[in-house]
């Protein structure tokens, strides 16, 4: 069945125009594209989207980087969106990503890994629904 994922490119890419190039390596393993945005992050969009994370010791800088500049949304469609994203992107630390995987190919360390997804159902749906509420009607 086909799923949905939310996918962010985060600011250190698209500043550094890794944009482009992450987009294509996005359609041609499967994705379909059904909703994108070049935006940057209020202060309360990244506090409420990073909620979860918000006991951990770099939740300010978590907060701060996502915010610092333009990040472009997306919403992800393919079966097994959410686990075949994140095996796209690679470890969450770009030296420990898989040669191929996108946080190896363009992130530079554990803050600035170039992307975001999902990373289970539940969290899929609150992150498409802050962004996109009549996708998870
Ligand atoms: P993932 O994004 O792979 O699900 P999580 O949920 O462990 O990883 O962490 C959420 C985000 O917090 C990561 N995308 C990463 O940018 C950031 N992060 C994780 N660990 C650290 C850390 N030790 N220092 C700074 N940022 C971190």
């Amino acid at each position: 069945m086909s799923q949905h994922t939310f996918a962010i490119i985060k600011p250190d890419a698209v500043s550094a125009k890794y944009s482009g190039q992450i987009i294509d390596i996005i359609e041609k393993n499967g994705f379909k594209i059904v909703k994108m945005q070049k935006l940057q992050f209020t202060k309360k969009q990244a506090e409420q989207f990073y909620d979860i994370h918000k006991e951990r010791p770099f939740f300010k800088e978590l907060v701060d980087f996502i915010i610092s500049s333009f990040s472009i949304i997306m919403v992800l469609e393919k079966e097994n969106a959410i686990a075949d994203w994140r095996k796209l992107m690679g470890a969450t630390d770009p030296l420990k990503a898989d040669v191929g995987t996108i946080r190896k190919m363009f992130g530079k360390n554990i803050g600035n890994n170039a992307t975001h997804g999902s990373d289970g159902e539940e969290t899929a749906k609150k992150e498409i629904g802050q962004f996109y509420p009549e996708l998870v009607k």
